[in-house]
């Protein structure tokens, strides 16, 4: 989970930090926020004890919450570290060394030969993209694909206060994001919202069968069978396991993305409604009192909410298949 007091530390800790810098454009306080983004493969965990080989954006699932203020230039650099594993297949048989062995001694040979082959074209390096919700901006130019051991740069302004998705368009999308490419952007009014404990929640589902603690996911398992884990924060039961902590009659502000790649939410608190509810943040035309929100892949919302006394609160996504599978979480307040 990112709270607002992790949220220094976060920043700190990442190895390709998301920073700021002093800048010019827009209002007097406007700056340039600088986001590095590295894409590479990591090995994540996506249900207690299971872990996955997923594509990342700088090793985790989700990425970094980018954070910037309307009037901001956001910079992006995507740097694709993605080289794939370096795997030595055996060659191919010589008609001297075919002859030297038996029919079963070949058959043998090859055999591991083409698995050891199908084995390095799924470690590959492969292009990657990122593509940013909160950009108005041609795709075709700024989200292009980069290979692996090239980088992109480009910028864009950020014109309206929300929270979006940001996720690698490199085909197939499908699995791109559904091996774990996205993460969320806030960007916040000139006008601060008012005080509050801030939560940033990105629901995702991933794919696959699990064998000897891993999930083996896949781009046919995507298009073909419904997800294994439905996550908040990329681990099944994340939050069920350790609860949220939040003050009695404590103002919530939770900023929600859903990732996907195919799955909606349906995102409600038990116990409690939504004091307001914005659609990808937009602070212009909030909802009130809503109990429960649908929310699609690719968007967000804000939700804005109490909890009245002491208990535990369940945070769920409705949908309640995809709850059982991972998509739920507490909220401990007193
Ligand atoms: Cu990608």
């Amino acid at each position: 989970m990112f709270t607002q007091g992790m949220w220094g530390k976060l920043l700190a800790g990442m190895l390709c930090a998301v920073f700021a810098v002093l800048g010019i454009a827009g209002t007097a306080t406007a700056k340039v926020v600088k986001v590095d983004l590295d894409a590479r493969i990591t090995n994540v965990e996506v249900a207690p004890g299971v872990k996955m080989r997923a594509w990342t954006f700088n090793g985790s699932v989700p990425a970094p919450v980018v954070r910037a203020t309307v009037g901001d230039t956001v910079e992006v650099t995507l740097t694709n570290s993605d080289m794939g594993s370096k795997i030595k297949c055996p060659k191919s048989l010589s008609k001297k060394q075919n002859k030297k062995k038996s029919k079963k001694q070949v058959r043998k040979y090859n055999k591991k030969r083409k698995n050891c082959r199908a084995k390095k074209r799924a470690h590959m390096g492969m292009a990657h993209s990122v593509d940013f919700h909160a950009a108005k901006i041609a795709p075709d130019k700024a989200f292009r694909s980069v290979l692996p051991g090239e980088s992109i740069t480009f910028s864009f302004e950020a014109k309206k206060a929300g929270v979006f998705m940001y996720h690698c368009g490199t085909g197939p999308m499908l699995e791109h994001i559904g091996m774990g490419m996205y993460g969320m952007i806030v960007v916040d009014p000139v006008v601060p919202r008012p005080a509050a404990k801030e939560i940033f929640i990105v629901q995702s589902e991933f794919y696959g069968k699990v064998k000897n603690g891993w999930l083996k996911s896949s781009y046919e398992a995507m298009q073909t069978e419904p997800p294994k884990y439905v996550t908040f924060n990329g681990t099944a039961m994340k939050y069920a396991n350790d609860p949220i902590e939040v003050g009695v009659g404590e103002p919530v502000r939770l900023y929600f993305v859903d990732a996907g790649p195919s799955i909606f939410s349906s995102f409600h608190v038990v116990g409690s409604w939504f004091d307001e509810y914005q659609h990808d943040g937009n602070i212009d035309e909030p909802l009130h009192d809503v109990s429960t929100q649908v929310i699609g892949p690719g968007g967000g919302g804000v939700f804005e909410f109490t909890l009245p006394e002491a208990g535990r609160y369940p945070f769920v996504t409705h949908s309640i298949l995809d709850m059982d599978k991972g998509a739920v979480g507490f909220f401990q307040a007193g």
